[in-house]
């Protein structure tokens, strides 16, 4: 346990540090910031900020490790141990004002996650989930919500970037899911849905065309919370659908696995 324990407390550190980082740019905290930038230009720096705190972290204490982060891309070093890293998950929520937005950090030994952070900064919430060991929330361990009646159950999605130009836009789901559920919900940021379900605040959540940063500490998280989740289609990047085992169960199969062809 000792590496396991070293690892994970520098990740929550350092995931506290990315937040507070954010903190000094979201709604134009500075005047000296806001002043200077545009909201985009905000959100870039923030991010950039950010991943640069953390890596430099990374670098200076785990020399040999990779490192796979949003904004850099790959670092191999062809080290048993992988850094999986969305500096700032949420990014549209951030630049627009709204509090769902987070750090996201996974730990990957011998490709298989083993440790997930995720850091909301200004929702001081703290998710962090240990292989074997649980997920917990500000400290406390936390346990998906166990409901298994879909119309008793708040579910969340979101829509993908490119939903401009592809018509393969999740509004298909919705339109299968919608009628069934007590609420749906798009919280704006794939890293927090998927603590919220392991903490049960949330019953389900799927989205597709995601990518590993936005999913690897959070995925960890839901297994470690007693839930279920899969990969449910390959086509489009990372594609996954979350929830208590019986919702995610029920949600499985009113989700499209390809795009509907023309
Ligand atoms: P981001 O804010 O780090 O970009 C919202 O639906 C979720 O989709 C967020 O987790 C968001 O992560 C992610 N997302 C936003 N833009 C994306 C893009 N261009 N490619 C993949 N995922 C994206
Ligand atoms: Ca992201």
């Amino acid at each position: 346990f000792i590496m396991t324990d070293s690892l994970l407390l520098n990740a929550i550190s350092w995931a506290r540090e990315a937040g507070a980082v954010h903190l000094r740019y979201f709604r134009g905290n500075q005047l000296e910031i806001k002043s200077k930038f545009n909201d985009s230009d905000i959100v870039t720096a923030a991010d950039k900020a950010a991943e640069k705190l953390i890596i430099d972290h990374i670098k200076s204490t785990y020399p040999h490790h990779s490192i796979l982060s949003e904004e850099s891309g790959l670092e191999n070093h062809d080290s048993e141990y992988r850094w999986v890293i969305d500096p700032l998950d949420g990014t549209t929520n951030f630049s627009q004002g709204l509090p769902q937005f987070s750090v996201s950090i996974g730990i990957e030994h011998n490709g298989v996650t083993e440790i997930g952070v995720v850091y909301a900064a200004y929702l001081n919430e703290l998710f962090h989930a240990i292989r074997g060991r649980g997920a917990y929330m500000n400290g406390e361990l936390v346990k998906v919500s166990g409901k298994a009646r879909l119309d008793q159950c708040v579910v969340a999605t979101g829509f993908p970037v490119d939903k401009d130009r592809n018509p393969d836009n999740n509004v298909d789901n919705l339109t299968r899911v919608l009628p069934h559920v007590r609420g749906m919900r798009r919280l704006g940021s794939a890293a927090i849905d998927l603590c919220y379900v392991g903490a049960g605040f949330l019953d389900g959540y799927w989205e597709l065309n995601l990518h590993q940063w936005d999913v690897s500490a959070g995925l960890l998280f839901v297994e470690e919370a007693g839930g279920s989740y899969t990969h449910f289609r390959t086509d489009r990047n990372v594609s996954v659908l979350a929830g208590t085992p019986a919702i995610h169960d029920q949600l499985l199969p009113m989700l499209s696995t390809e795009a509907a062809t023309k």
